[in-house]
């Protein structure tokens, strides 16, 4: 398993957002987000660059936390 930190998630719908951006990156499987936790868990059939996953999460509103 792979995670990653997210700053400004705040409710649901966030979560769900994150989830689906997530899990619509070539590579990425299994995607769990958790709001209180503010990070998410996901298993990488393949390497996908950080990079990546960082530009996924911001290019909808969030800042991934380095
Ligand atoms: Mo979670 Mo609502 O943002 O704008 S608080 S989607």
């Amino acid at each position: 398993m792979a995670s990653i930190k997210i700053k400004g998630m705040t409710c649901a719908h966030c979560v769900a957002s994150v989830t689906k951006a997530l899990s619509s990156i070539n590579g990425i499987e299994d995607v769990h987000v958790s709001l209180s936790e503010n990070q998410a868990d996901f298993s990488m059939t393949k390497e996908v660059p950080r990079a990546t996953i960082k530009a996924a999460i911001e290019k909808i509103g969030f800042e991934v936390d380095e």
